[in-house]
């Protein structure tokens, strides 16, 4: 589907381009990048996404372009990048999508999909990062020859090889980073922005919520909460605490942790990560939700006690 998705993009003449709530470096590098390349192309581009830009995305280039209004005209193309539903990127959207305002639904992404995800897809399941797909594209469109696009490609490639750690680290991977150094990627650049500009207030919230780490299952899982009356003590958001669930995993022995965080609305949002033999995905869809083998989540409506028992019990038999 590679040759009907670069037939579209020569042919087509207003695109938008979107990717899902709560965005991450993927996410944003992707839309980015594609729609930075197809304005050298004199297309006509609008780039959304339904969020506000994460604190640690704000350096990527050309940010200011990204509008968090959907706009209400036409368009030959609406292009889905790092996700397969228009729900996942809107209600907005998904609205539109059924008004017909697009003439037709490109997909780009790296995600394993049971069935079509639009008009054109083009998945591809080996590749590290939906930005790796976008890089490829623009190197048959003869695109890629631009400082910021390589800049771009490579926080997606950072952030969902974990910084060239998972197991989606190939040699392919180093391959494509190296790639993109040569067009003009910086690493300590991107390095810098991703992981070096935290709010004060992400550290005082981690404090108190270190408070409530807990080893159990003969210290193969740890637990840890962020509980809306933590938030409230450092003047913190939920969003600051995006990555705590790493922290009980990273202790020795631990195969499965959890962060419990109870969100703003009363239900608490699970996030499951395992070490080697656990598949947490299983675990969350049991609990109606759905991820990866070591990283993977779930929304709970009931208490927070509540929740966190239930996981321990399904856990324990696991373990
Ligand atoms: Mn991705």
């Amino acid at each position: 589907m590679q040759s009907k998705i670069i037939q579209a993009i020569k042919k087509g003449k207003t695109f938008l381009i979107v990717s899902h709530y709560h965005p991450d470096g993927d996410a944003l590098g992707s839309t980015l990048a594609l729609g930075l390349a197809l304005k050298k192309l004199k297309k006509n581009v609008v780039m959304y996404n339904r969020d506000a830009v994460p604190f640690n995305l704000q350096f990527l280039p050309q940010v200011q372009q990204l509008t968090t209004e959907l706009p209400k005209q036409k368009f030959d193309y609406a292009i889905m990048v790092d996700c397969a539903q228009p729900k996942r990127i809107s209600t907005e959207f998904a609205t539109a999508v059924a008004a017909g305002q697009f003439e037709k639904i490109l997909c780009i992404d790296h995600h394993l999909l049971d069935q079509k995800a639009g008009d054109i897809d083009w998945i591809d399941p080996k590749a590290a990062s939906t930005g790796c797909v976008i890089w490829n594209l623009l190197k048959k469109l003869k695109l890629h020859n631009s400082k910021e696009i390589a800049n771009l490609i490579y926080c997606t490639l950072t952030v969902d090889t974990g910084s060239f750690r998972y197991s989606n680290t190939t040699p392919g991977v180093f391959k494509l980073a190296a790639e993109l150094l040569e067009r003009g990627a910086d690493p300590w650049f991107v390095a810098m922005n991703l992981e070096e500009t935290n709010p004060v207030q992400r550290y005082q919230l981690l404090a108190l919520s270190l408070k409530s780490l807990q080893l159990l299952c003969d210290g193969q899982y740890a637990s840890m909460d962020v509980s809306q009356v933590m938030l409230k003590a450092v003047g913190a958001h939920d969003g600051l605490s995006d990555d705590f669930a790493n922290y009980p995993r990273s202790i020795a022995g631990v195969e499965v942790s959890a962060l419990f965080r109870e969100m703003d609305d009363g239900k608490i949002k699970v996030s499951l990560r395992s070490k080697l033999k656990v598949d947490v995905s299983r675990l969350a869809k049991q609990f109606g939700g759905g991820g990866h083998k070591h990283a993977a989540g779930c929304v709970m409506p009931m208490a927070l006690e509540e929740a966190k028992r239930r996981i321990k019990n399904a856990l324990a038999t696991v373990l």
